[in-house]
């Protein structure tokens, strides 16, 4: 008897590394690459800010970017504009789809990933890390350039 539970045991234990394996297998964490990431510096006294960048699925099935975090920041979302009763208009997202061999584009005035809550000013020039989390194509971290809302004139550089 103690010998059949035992091999039960041993049965269930095999069994959970081979679903392991299967979900592993299923993960494509090279899917994605980023490109142009940025975040812009915010205006003195305000602590919100937005992050912009190109999202390219290279694989052939869909990936689904569904959440994200940064040091900087506790609260971390995707957002998009749109037009309502001819205003503008800023709409959290729960997820964003990048379907198979497309580029989905964060950028003023459409897509972008809003930071609340930002503590600290933020120096242009300086990096941003990002995190994204996505359903079945793995997670990555993004490097964010932090640039100012005005570009800097490069009369004093050199
Ligand atoms: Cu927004």
């Amino acid at each position: 008897m103690r010998l059949v539970v035992f091999a039960l045991i041993v049965a269930a234990i095999q069994l959970t590394f081979i679903e392991i394996g299967q979900a592993s297998e299923q993960l494509r964490p090279k899917a994605l690459s980023f490109g142009d990431g940025y975040l812009r510096t915010m205006p003195p006294g305000q602590k919100v800010t937005a992050a912009f960048m190109s999202v390219t699925n290279r694989s052939d099935e869909d990936c689904r970017l569904v959440s994200l975090s940064s040091p900087l920041s506790d609260r971390v979302e995707f957002h998009q504009h749109q037009h309502v009763d001819g205003m503008m208009q800023m709409r959290p997202m729960k997820s964003v789809l990048v379907t198979a061999g497309n580029t989905v584009i964060f950028k003023p005035g459409a897509f972008h990933v809003m930071f609340f809550n930002v503590g600290d000013p933020l120096m242009a020039g300086q990096k941003a890390q990002l995190k994204l989390r996505t359903d079945q194509c793995g997670d990555y971290s993004v490097e964010l350039e932090i640039r100012g809302l005005v570009k800097p004139k490069t009369m004093d550089h050199h």
